[in-house]
């Protein structure tokens, strides 16, 4: 069994980065070990009025030596939420603690709907750019795209051209390959593009009614496990998309804080 690092934040309550990543990438027969650069109460959004936010910047080198004495190492790694402070313990990390050929899987959690997460200032995306930098893959949603790009976000009504530009910019910043998601070419289906630099590939759903939050988490998750076990590019984005829609369509209307990924579990167990 393959065993991968997630990087990204543990917000105790929310159903979104680490709590969501864990149980999925296991479930794609994937062994998930975890360090949560910060443990939040719960996530940012809205739905919630605050959050706790404990930083655990300065244990990341503790435990990176640690592995390093213990000779613990991962095939891959699997990047999320994470701050300005964790992205140099997180290069360091990647290099001393993967084996030959460790595969990169970078999301860069920050932005979404057109906006930056709270407490991410404009110049994020810049900063973030260092863990994009030779990752083998990653996923931005297209108003992450837009700002590592250095552009407005364009929420809908994107073309071909559109698409591919984002993805080239993506290329340029130089990740392997770029998964986008949030595509959307027409107002009733919604869909990621897969670029490898020589060319790019989609695939739709229908557009729900409703949308939930840690989608972007819960795709992230999937398609990484999804690629650590072999599947390719388009088939990993694809089943990571139909597993979100039969999560959103398995959340309650008046569950607003989360996304239930629980029920679906079984399915993408299934699939493997
Ligand atoms: O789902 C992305 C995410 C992860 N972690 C925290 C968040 C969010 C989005 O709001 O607030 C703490």
């Amino acid at each position: 069994m393959k065993r991968l690092l997630t990087i990204q934040d543990l917000s105790c309550v929310g159903q979104c980065s680490t709590t969501v990543a864990l149980p999925l990438v296991s479930a794609c027969g994937v062994e998930c070990a975890v360090l949560p650069p910060a443990v939040l109460s719960n996530h940012t959004a809205p739905c919630f009025s605050a959050w706790t936010f404990h930083d655990l910047t300065d244990e990341m080198p503790k435990i990176e030596a640690e592995w390093i004495r213990q000779g613990i190492k991962f095939d891959a790694f699997y990047t999320g939420y994470v701050c300005e402070s964790h992205i140099a313990p997180i290069l360091s990390i990647m290099e001393t603690c993967g084996k030959p050929g460790a595969l990169r899987f970078v999301d860069p959690a920050m932005a979404d709907d057109g906006t930056m997460y709270p407490g991410f200032a404009a110049d994020f995306p810049k900063k973030i750019s260092r863990l994009l930098e030779g990752a083998d893959y990653i996923l931005p949603n297209m108003t992450e795209a837009a700002f590592l790009a250095g552009e407005s976000p364009r929420l809908s009504g994107h073309s071909r051209d559109y698409i591919e530009h984002i993805a080239a910019k993506m290329h340029g910043l130089g990740a392997k390959n770029v998964v986008l998601t949030g595509v959307s070419f027409s107002p009733d289906e919604l869909g990621v593009a897969v670029s490898d630099g020589k060319s790019v590939q989609y695939d739709f759903n229908k557009r729900l009614e409703r949308t939930a939050h840690g989608t972007g988490d819960m795709f992230a998750s999937v398609f990484t496990g999804a690629v650590m076990r072999g599947k390719t590019a388009l088939d990993a984005a694809a089943l990571a998309a139909d597993t979100v829609c039969d999560a959103i369509e398995a959340t309650a209307p008046d569950h607003i804080y989360g996304i239930s990924f629980e029920p679906v579990i079984p399915k993408l167990s299934a699939s493997f």
